[in-house]
């Protein structure tokens, strides 16, 4: 992508009563002002390599039957991931759709914990129960992935309120694709942060396609940061795949939230270079040419260069740093073959909040589509 263009991709457009704010003049500050932001990049970069080696070792473990159920991978979409989540503080809250191993990556959750959930293992970071879809961990305020697309909106607007309500200085970062921009959930959800002031940032993650269908066609207003006017909320458009310039956009929203109650959309252009899920090719609705043509100005390579200018990374560094992070993959294999699958008889366990939920479980003989309690009272799966 040419300068120009990658300058053009960073628009704005805020709500008439509302002024633009001045923007930060240096792409690296963000939370940690002051502090260690050479070690702070580099960690950040890392991420990135972590996630690019993780996806493709899912993606193999998926097709080795490992894994079940729905996996989306994120290659391509490294910079939207780790530049948003790295402006985070440590109690804002991240809430996310479907597609989040790298979100849970950047938010520190440990790979073996990320690999065992997937491979349903009771090491998982929900205890094997979620799988890719639904990573979690409350310790990190992260809040989940939600398979339902726009289904946590919603409660990303209730998590906001309570905070509101709880008078605290923390922000939420509700992380959703293009697809979800076309929901009743998205309208409700930016109507009640508009009127009521909510702290939070709609983070778009724009990989142009929902499955296999190109923004264009889905969105009447396709340059999805303009449909936050409709609601008085701020709305902002970034090159996704410039780690610096996601991360000092989110971290500028998220301090207006967090300190100013104002809510805003962020929409962070970028492009997954895998089909929707493991099970989509994805060469159906595009051409290869497109694919490759993103794949020129891949987001690593660009933090390698950008990190380089600023004296943070050495380019020759990089092999090193990317042996690691193949190196935790592995290990992370590794622990998830190892861990235990969770007991069937823990299965009611730690799905509501109320420990009683077992029993609840037990007792839903009626409306129990996939014949909960018999596997309960039967202590296994029915042949
Ligand atoms: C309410 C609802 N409708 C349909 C689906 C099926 N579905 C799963 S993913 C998806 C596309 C979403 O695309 P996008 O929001 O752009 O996210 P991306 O996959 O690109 O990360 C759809 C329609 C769903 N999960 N939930
Ligand atoms: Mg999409």
């Amino acid at each position: 992508m040419e300068r120009d263009d990658a300058e053009a991709l960073n628009q704005a457009v805020q709500p008439d009563e509302r002024p633009p704010e001045p923007r930060e003049p240096e792409a690296t500050r963000g939370p940690d002002d002051g502090q260690d932001q050479s070690g702070r990049l580099r960690r950040l970069f890392e991420l990135m390599l972590l996630i690019r080696a993780f996806e493709p070792e899912a993606e193999r473990q998926y097709k080795a039957a490992k894994i079940g159920g729905y996996c989306h991978l994120a290659t391509g979409q490294e910079a939207a991931h780790v530049g948003a989540v790295g402006a985070m503080r440590d109690d804002d809250v991240l809430i996310a759709a479907y597609r989040d191993h790298g979100l849970a990556l950047a938010r520190g959750v440990d790979p073996k914990a990320v690999m065992a959930e997937l491979f349903g293992r009771i090491d998982g970071c929900a205890h094997g129960r979620g799988g890719s879809m639904h990573l979690l961990d409350v310790g990190r305020n992260f809040f989940g992935g939600w398979g339902i697309v726009g289904g946590h909106l919603p409660v990303a607007a209730g998590i906001a309120l309570e905070i509101v309500r709880r008078d605290e200085p923390r922000a939420v970062l509700c992380e959703l694709g293009d697809g979800a921009v076309n929901t009743g959930a998205w309208h409700e959800s930016l109507n009640l942060a508009g009127l009521w002031d909510l702290p939070i940032v709609f983070y778009v993650v724009n990989n142009v396609y929902g499955m296999g269908t190109h923004v264009e066609r889905a969105s009447a207003e396709p340059e999805l940061y303009k449909r936050a006017g409709a609601h008085r909320i701020g709305g902002e458009r970034v090159d996704g795949d410039d780690l610096l310039a996601v991360r000092d956009a989110t971290g500028r929203l998220l301090g207006q939230a967090r300190e100013e109650r104002r809510p805003a959309v962020l929409e962070a252009m970028t492009y997954r270079y895998r089909g929707h899920s493991v099970a989509d090719a994805g060469w159906t609705y595009r051409s290869r040419e497109e694919v490759e043509e993103h794949q020129r100005h891949d987001p690593l390579d660009r933090a390698v260069a950008r990190l380089a200018e600023l004296d943070v990374l050495d380019s020759t560094e990089v092999e090193g740093l990317r042996e690691q992070a193949e190196a935790r993959v592995r290990e992370a294999v590794e622990f998830a073959e190892h861990s235990a699958e969770p007991d069937v008889q823990s299965l009611g366990e730690h799905v509501y909040g109320d420990p009683a939920s077992a029993e609840q479980v037990a007792r839903m003989t009626g409306g129990a589509p996939f014949g909960e309690p018999d596997l309960l009272a039967a202590g296994g799966p029915r042949t």
